[in-house]
């Protein structure tokens, strides 16, 4: 069942009942197991930290993204993430030549309010968000109106969410921590990364 959300300034649809053959297909333990998972460091205030999760970063050949003030060359696509490209691909009837991949170890992971909002990215991306394990809440905020209530969305395993239009122009979105301790989730976010600003459709 696809629900599309009434979010002003935004454009999101949740699939939850229809991607049932991602939790069937068991990609939790296949993408667990495959992905080189390794944690990062991000440098804040002048002070470096680990990144409260773990990533890694795929695509076609030579597919470089900076996220999160760092540079990432893409890693090739392995048979499961090809797969699920294509789902996602199908989904949202768009394209994408990328997919970053988060493992979110157990309840102190975490990802902190951000928009996907890199310039190569261009102005109105769709990303779809793929969530396979534990159920965490997705929390949305709009970036300049405090009229509108912030939005938490439990993202439960197979769940496809798909963000478009202005989406993240408008708003933030990230994974806050829980306190019951649960196991671990994995998220992708399938996105076309434009590698010459020429490419960008304004
Ligand atoms: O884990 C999630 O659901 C969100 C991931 C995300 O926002 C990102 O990778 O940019
Ligand atoms: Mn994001």
């Amino acid at each position: 069942m696809s629900i599309q959300l009434t979010i002003p300034d935004a454009e999101i649809f949740l699939l939850e009942g229809a991607a049932s053959p991602l939790i069937d297909t068991n990609y939790f333990d296949t993408l667990y197991t495959e992905i080189p998972w390794r944690q990062d460091t991000i440098t804040m205030f002048g002070k470096t930290i680990y990144q409260p999760r773990l990533l890694e970063f795929f695509g076609d050949d030579g597919v470089e993204y900076v996220y999160s003030k760092r540079l990432y060359r893409a890693k090739p696509w392995t048979t499961t993430l090809t797969r699920l490209q294509a789902i996602a691909e199908k989904i949202s009837n768009a394209r994408f030549n990328s997919v970053l991949a988060n493992l979110y170890r157990d309840e102190r992971d975490s990802m902190g309010l951000h928009a996907d909002d890199e310039p190569e990215l261009g102005p109105n991306p769709t990303i779809v968000s793929m969530s396979f394990g534990e159920t965490r809440t997705f929390v949305l905020k709009h970036k300049t109106r405090p009229d509108v209530s912030p939005v938490r969305i439990p993202l439960s395993s197979g769940s496809v969410l798909v963000m478009q239009g202005t989406t993240q122009r408008c708003w933030l979105h990230g994974i806050e921590k829980k306190t019951r301790a649960h196991g671990p989730r994995i998220n992708l976010t399938f996105r076309l990364i434009h590698q010459n600003t020429a490419d960008y459709v304004k």
